[in-house]
């Protein structure tokens, strides 16, 4: 031993370099995360890093070295806990821990039962750094060595932290742009900013939540009840329960803009079916229809779709409200003897949907585990939207009926890829390959969706459902504006034809119908809820949505984003300013004003819905607070 010239902070780097090391070696062994490229192996080998030197370099500060030692152990064994936690989850959830599952008693009901399936003798293993620091401590007398640390090299030392952690977060950000305001996906955060890291971060975001929940109660609820009950609009009588017990089928067509419908790109048509259904006799299509969603963008559209409510102007509610008391859809047409389910191909973590299908009362989530997905049948985000649909229309003939189903597409999602068989049309020609690309995607779907009407009556599942197709949010950012003017044949784009271009298509398709046609109102994703629910007989008049009816003779053209945003039969408020509808001028800002002043309230009060859980005090039946929810 003499011989080893052992470093002066032997145990700390010992303590930090066994950790790492066996945390990298854990998510290797023990999850099942997939990795696309040399940079992901990277940042996933680099990722335990900067959480380690921060909790680990606090021993610089102990100046017994026994205490030093002791603190180092403890934070092992700490780790190693919550590292063999999150395994012993994830071999029985497939899922990585979050905040409210420990609380939610109910989650571990089957894991009990099952601990003894999950934990075997060799997971003594996860301990392995914890075993080497306490033999070191017991056996090399180095360890124990005093050590005085000045404070140059303390700073030195947390400068080093910091900068590993930027490093990290740099790569993380290039590797995945906003990862931490809106990609909250458990499985991409261990991925990018490691486990521990993301345990922070989840503490950070549930703490958040739970504290504002803790300070609301139900009186906060009486005023947004009021706003809600005086902005009702009445039911359409004539269809009011014309089409009750029909299945619903709701399909989310990913990043599809209304610009491309009935449009040419090159002398291309991009969306032949969908331009056919524009006309169809059984197809009611909304040509100003608005998505409204912020960050949360595809969850954020269920959410607005399922609820009737806005998502939040911060982040995405699938993720920081996951665990409140809604009245969705899903719910109201389960309580009415649907069966409900969304189908999508993707890892369910992703938006936090597991949890957060839960509250939403949801009975079954088939996501990709539920699909067979073939050699040559993924591209770019997953599973291709033409096996998607035809896997899950098999699905549906299964379901009890009637049933509630929504579907998400993925394969028009941004970068726009495609394999070579799939492309119909060529390329756009602009400075931007994505919106490029875009063209190609959609023309994709719509092909897409033309194979799903023919699925469905296949099965035999068309006659009876009414299907409902909208665009989630936007594909083309304004980062391609310049290319996206070029398209659309105008010198540059304003913030009024920023605020236009946030269309996006909806369809109420209804097989037999006869009465379908062009709806012009302007609206929203927030006003489907209603809708579907009032074509299918159910009452919404009690319950706290936000949204209306889209055949009420009583619903207002005006509608509102996220952002603040809104567009009426009038005006579009956009960047700060008012425009006239009809010409795109900027006009005087009088007749904008009690409109935003209303959009603010609105905004506000879906707010309150949300950060204070109201709807767990509020009595849908009756329509009244609960009995003691006034404290
Ligand atoms: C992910 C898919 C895409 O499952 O819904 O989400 P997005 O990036 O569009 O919000
Ligand atoms: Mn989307």
């Amino acid at each position: 031993m003499k011989s080893i010239k052992w470093p002066k902070h032997s145990f700390m780097i010992l303590a930090i370099v066994a950790t790492w090391i066996k945390t990298v070696i854990v998510y290797h062994t023990s999850f099942d995360m997939k990795l696309e490229n040399a940079m992901q192996h990277f940042i996933l080998f680099i990722n335990p890093l900067s959480f380690l030197l921060f909790v680990y370099g606090l021993s610089l500060f102990f100046k017994s070295p026994k205490a030093r030692n002791r603190y180092i152990i403890s934070i092992s064994v700490i780790l190693s806990i919550v590292l063999y936690g999150n395994v012993g989850f994830y071999r029985f959830y497939d899922d990585f821990i979050t905040l409210p599952v420990l609380f939610q008693t109910s989650n571990f009901g089957d894991l009990g039962s099952s601990a003894a399936s999950i934990i075997n003798f060799w997971d003594i293993l996860f301990f392995a750094d914890v075993i080497i620091l306490v033999l070191a401590n017991k056996y090399l007398p180095i360890m124990k060595q005093a050590i005085k640390v000045n404070v140059q090299f303390r700073r030195a030392f947390f400068v080093l932290a910091v900068a590993v952690t930027f490093l990290n977060l740099g790569l993380a950000e290039t590797e995945r742009p906003q990862l931490l305001t809106r990609s909250f996906d458990r499985e991409l955060l261990v991925k990018n900013i490691g486990t521990y890291n993301y345990h922070l971060y989840d503490i950070y975001i549930q703490t958040k939540s739970s504290a504002q929940r803790a300070l609301a109660d139900g009186s906060e609820l009486v005023e947004v009840n009021n706003y809600v009950r005086s902005n009702q609009a009445a039911v359409n009588e004539d269809l009011f329960g014309k089409y009750k017990d029909r299945n619903v089928i709701a399909v989310s067509l990913e990043s599809l803009q209304n610009f491309v419908i009935n449009n040419e790109m090159n002398g291309h048509e991009i969306t032949p079916f969908l331009n056919e259904l524009t006309k169809d006799p059984d197809t009611y299509y909304f040509s100003n229809f608005y998505h409204q969603t912020g960050l949360g963008k595809t969850s954020d559209s269920e959410f607005i779709v399922e609820n009737s409510l806005f998502g939040l102007g911060r982040g995405a509610v699938f993720f920081t409200h996951g665990g409140n008391t809604y009245n969705s859809m899903a719910e109201r047409l389960g309580e009415n003897g649907y069966y409900t389910s969304v189908m999508h191909p993707n890892n369910k973590s992703f938006w936090n949907r597991d949890m957060m299908y839960q509250s939403l009362k949801i009975d079954k989530f088939y996501d990709v585990d539920s699909y067979t997905v073939e050699e040559g049948q993924e591209v770019n985000w997953g599973m291709k939207d033409i096996p998607f649909f035809e896997q899950s229309a098999a699905l549906m003939k299964e379901m009890p009926q009637p049933f509630y189903s929504r579907l998400i597409t993925l394969t028009n999602h941004y970068p726009f890829t495609l394999d070579e068989e799939d492309i119909m049309i060529p390329e756009y020609t602009s400075n931007s390959g994505t919106l490029n690309r875009y063209f190609q995607t959609v023309r994709y779907m719509d092909e897409a969706v033309k194979d799903f009407f023919q699925d469905l009556k296949d099965q035999g599942i068309y006659e009876n459902s009414i299907i409902v197709m909208y665009g989630d949010h936007y594909g083309i950012s304004e980062n391609h504006n310049k290319a996206m003017a070029q398209y659309l044949g105008k010198e540059e784009l304003t913030p009024y034809d920023n605020a236009m271009l946030q269309e996006v298509p909806l369809f109420i398709h209804i097989p037999g119908s006869g009465e379908g046609q062009e709806m012009t109102e302007v609206s929203g994703q927030i006003d489907i809820r209603p809708t579907i629910l009032h074509l299918l007989g159910i009452e919404t008049s009690k319950d706290m949505q936000m949204g209306a009816d889209l055949f009420s003779p009583e619903h207002e053209d005006f509608v509102i984003f996220r952002d603040g945003r809104f567009v009426t039969d009038k005006y579009v408020y956009a960047g700060e300013a008012c425009y006239d509808k009809a010409t795109g001028e900027q006009i005087d800002g009088e007749p904008c004003k009690s409109y935003a002043d209303r959009a603010t309230m609105e905004l506000e009060n879906s707010d309150a819905i949300i950060n204070g859980d109201l709807l767990r005090f509020y009595d849908e039946k009756t329509g009244n607070l609960k009995q003691d929810a006034v404290k």
